[in-house]
């Protein structure tokens, strides 16, 4: 990487936060009501999908045939179970590294925004603590086109002024590796090197994260 990083924008789900269990709980809980089969290797693959598309994929398995009124009621349901668990969130949920990084970060005056692709992320960001870090936030509300597509990103460094070669994304999603990539931004995988294979580097997670190693 040996151009100047001046921006970076963190997913949230998966790298900020593991949040992905508490989807799961929620998504299972409706699977379980409709007898659609839904397993934890199943939770996998929404990682980084949008809430309407994750229905959709769930919903593919049953079979049925469902009405766009059902639909709606079931994610407003599916986001009602998962905001329970949502407001029990602290600091403490924070995934290891993440605090000592943007610290760093912004001590080196590189400014920060989120790219998420949910729309719970400002709530998830203020009971986590982490809301007054941002410089800017683009989440599930102001985007239409979800990942893989560049869109969340490409926002981010346009509000935070940037080029996209001068951004760096932190990604755990092979959807949000992709969308970093076509954005046109380096990117850190954060999870399985098999998984993410695509990005720029990957590493297990953000502890003891040496951000020298990746702006000049
Ligand atoms: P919500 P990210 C994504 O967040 C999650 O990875 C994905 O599992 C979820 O379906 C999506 O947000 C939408 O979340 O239901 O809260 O709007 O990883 O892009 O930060
Ligand atoms: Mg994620």
């Amino acid at each position: 990487m040996t151009e100047t990083i001046k921006g970076v924008i963190f997913d949230l789900d998966g790298v900020l936060v593991d949040t992905a269990c508490l989807h799961y709980k929620a998504w299972k809980k409706m699977a379980d009501k409709l007898n659609i089969p839904f397993s934890e290797k199943d939770n996998e693959k929404l990682k980084g999908v949008s809430r309407k598309d994750s229905l959709d994929i769930i919903l593919n398995h049953s079979g049925r045939n469902f009405s766009e009124t059902e639909k709606h009621q079931l994610l407003l349901d599916k986001n009602n179970d998962y905001l329970k668990l949502v407001n029990q969130l602290n600091e403490n949920d924070v995934l290891g590294g993440v605090v000592k990084l943007i610290e760093e970060l912004k001590y080196k005056g590189i400014r920060i925004s989120l790219g998420s692709a949910s729309k719970n992320a400002r709530l998830i960001l203020e009971l986590t603590g982490l809301y007054h870090y941002f410089d800017y936030i683009v989440d599930g509300n102001m985007v239409v086109k979800a990942k893989p597509a560049p869109d969340v990103f490409l926002t981010g460094a346009e509000l935070l002024g940037l080029s996209p070669s001068e951004c760096l994304v932190f990604e755990d999603a092979q959807s949000g590796v992709q969308a970093a990539l076509t954005a046109g931004m380096k990117v850190v995988g954060v999870g399985e090197q098999a998984l993410l294979h695509q990005a720029t580097a990957v590493v297990p997670d953000l502890i003891g994260f040496n951000i020298e190693d990746y702006i000049k």
